[in-house]
């Protein structure tokens, strides 16, 4: 039996990969294995284009050509992590993924969303997420906590990357952009309020994983 697929999308900082963490260890207890993988990046030739593509120092590049990395990446995870993953029957969390690139490439930078359509199709298809979280949070307490876990790292990264040094109205029209998404397709996203603390978001997570992928199998 084919594993599911869950993602987490969201502005900087809204706590994906603490989510991801979380819900993975949830799983295991109940005995279903996981595999938690991340976007850019997640197999080898991925994890390498993530550093191309939040390089803050690259020089300027269109909107397509950004998308078009993200995709070639997005190939090469699907390819070597996540479908291998699913087919074995393992469930795949994935911290960002195609809501991202329409988000960021696409409301925020410009890129019509016929041609992510296309890039879907030809990349993607038919391996679209089960159920997606979007982790709502006001842009500045989203890039705060993005900032303090940085200085808290013991051997940290010290630079912002590429995407977090854009400016305020940049990071406000994610948020408006994630939230659309959920607004537009209800049975596949949920929305959760991620100023909570994380344990009150686990709960919403966990609520609905139970609700939409694991009772509808009992
Ligand atoms: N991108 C990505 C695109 O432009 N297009 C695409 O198609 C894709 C796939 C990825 C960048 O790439 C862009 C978007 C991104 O800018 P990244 O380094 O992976 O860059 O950055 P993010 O995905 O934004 O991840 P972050 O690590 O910044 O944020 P998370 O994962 O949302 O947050 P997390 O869990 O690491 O938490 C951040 C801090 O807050 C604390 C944590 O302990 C941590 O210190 N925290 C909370 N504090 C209080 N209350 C809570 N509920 C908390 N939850 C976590």
């Amino acid at each position: 039996m084919l594993g599911r697929f869950i993602t987490f999308e969201g502005g900087e900082g809204s706590g994906k990969s603490t989510q991801a963490r979380l819900l993975a260890a949830q799983l295991s207890r109940v005995g279903i294995s996981t595999e938690i993988t991340r976007e850019p990046g997640g197999s080898p030739f991925a994890e390498a284009l993530r550093a191309v593509i939040l390089d803050p120092n690259m020089p300027q590049h269109s909107a397509l050509s950004e998308a078009l990395l993200f995709y070639s990446a997005r190939a090469d995870h699907l390819d070597n992590t996540v479908r291998p993953a699913l087919n074995a029957g393992q469930w795949v969390i994935c911290d960002r993924f195609i809501d991202s690139t329409r988000v960021y490439q696409g409301e925020a930078g410009g890129l019509p969303g016929e041609i992510i359509d296309v890039l879907n199709h030809m990349v993607v298809s038919p391996t679209f997420p089960d159920l997606t979280f979007i982790l709502d949070i006001p842009a500045e307490l989203g890039l705060g906590r993005a900032h303090s876990r940085r200085v808290d790292k013991v051997n940290p990264d010290t630079e912002a990357d590429a995407y977090e040094k854009r400016d305020l109205a940049f990071h406000w029209k994610l948020r408006e952009a994630f939230r659309e998404i959920a607004a537009q397709e209800p049975e596949r996203c949920v929305l959760i309020d991620a100023t909570q603390e994380p344990d009150a978001v686990f709960a919403a997570v966990w609520r609905a994983v139970e609700a939409r992928l694991l009772a509808p199998a009992r």
